[in-house]
């Protein structure tokens, strides 16, 4: 057997990825630009039954193969097996998994089924992104434990596949995912000037609609969608200037106003998907006090009510207790890329 654990945190996009330009292929309509965070990280550790050479064949955790016609086009019971956060994973999120490891087992030339077991530290479907670290553990576990040696251009290519957010977690720090084809959509590092983040957590629960289904919505009804992908295509290559000019103000003004710009977008879909709540509006108008008290702070927020705000290093504990009242309040460095921490044979 090899085993391969991987950790990966979360990013916060500031300027944000909303819409595919090819579902399959997890192509992104425009690029998109990230901070990683240094919190949230999750931890992954997949197994790979080494020696079955048609793994369904194999004996597995849950018992023999049952008739394999019998469960032709259903998840295979006997198939890979996910454990997140304790809890054995069925349906969806088994469904998810097993395809992204099908992806990586077309890779490696391999029939070899697997168990993966997660550590989740992200509030799971709470809009913070659990899906970018999730997934971006998983592909540089599993690359790993099924033997593929992938420059880091390639594993944010592979970690797309399962999330389209995963693929700026490979590199981690500030980096910016390009919108292309499947070879030429990868994310990739930038330099930028010290940046820290402020999680302001309002709700940690499930949202309301996921992503995924809110920006089929958003494309099909949503009227400003057009102007969305416009607007962002420019929006990344201004940003791209400010960080390489390590101009904050300009990063952070950017930031803001391209967050509003995707929620207004989102807000315009039939029937409408709003996911900034008045807790959530309250904490953009600290953070516009901060701005008129001499403190750099923008608000950015995802799919969910809750805010995260960009900020100096050095202003990030001001930022946090200002905001201190409004919710559970995390402060967070830029954070590493997605790394290995074990892979042996055993
Ligand atoms: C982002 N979000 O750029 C944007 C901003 C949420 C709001 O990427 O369908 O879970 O798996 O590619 O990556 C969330 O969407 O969607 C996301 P899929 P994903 O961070």
């Amino acid at each position: 057997m090899t085993t391969a654990t991987a950790v990966a945190h979360p990013n916060i996009a500031l300027v944000k990825y909303w819409g595919k330009a090819d579902a399959h292929l997890a192509l992104p309509a425009t690029g998109s630009v990230s901070m990683g965070l240094d919190v949230f990280p999750t931890t992954t550790t997949v197994t790979v039954d080494g020696g079955a050479a048609d793994d369904q064949e194999a004996l597995g955790p849950r018992g023999p193969v049952p008739d394999r016609r019998a469960a032709a086009g259903r998840p295979r019971p006997w198939g890979d097996a996910f454990t997140l956060n304790g809890h054995v994973a069925e349906d969806g999120a088994l469904v998810r998994v097993t395809q992204f490891l099908d992806l990586v087992r077309e890779l490696a030339g391999s029939s070899a089924r697997a168990s993966v077991v997660s550590e989740n530290s992200v509030p799971t479907g709470a809009g913070l992104a659990s899906s970018a670290s999730g997934f971006a553990a998983l592909a540089t576990a599993a690359a790993a434990a099924y033997g593929l040696d992938l420059a880091e251009r390639d594993l944010s290519r592979l970690a797309r596949r399962g999330s389209g957010s995963a693929t700026r977690s490979i590199p981690g720090g500030v980096a910016v995912w390009h919108a292309g084809d499947d070879q030429g959509s990868y994310a990739e590092p930038i330099p930028a000037p010290p940046m820290a983040m402020v999680v302001v957590t309002i709700d940690a629960g499930p949202k309301p609609i996921g992503s995924r289904e809110a920006m089929r919505r958003t494309i099909a009804t949503s009227p400003f969608y057009p102007a969305w992908v416009t607007s962002t295509t420019e929006t990344v290559g201004e940003m791209l200037t400010a960080c390489a000019a390590g101009d904050f103000t300009r990063i952070g003004e950017l930031t803001e106003s391209n967050a509003l710009r995707m929620h207004a977008t989102i807000e315009g879909a039939f029937p409408p998907i709003r996911y900034l709540n008045s807790r959530s509006v309250a904490v953009f108008d600290a953070v516009a006090e901060l701005r008129a008290a001499g403190v750099e702070a923008y608000a950015t927020a995802d799919a969910g009510p809750n805010v995260v705000v960009l900020t100096k290093p050095e202003d990030r504990g001001t930022v946090a207790a200002a905001l201190a009242g409004f919710g559970d309040v995390i402060e967070s460095g830029t954070g590493p890329g997605a790394h290995l921490v074990r892979s042996e044979d055993t």
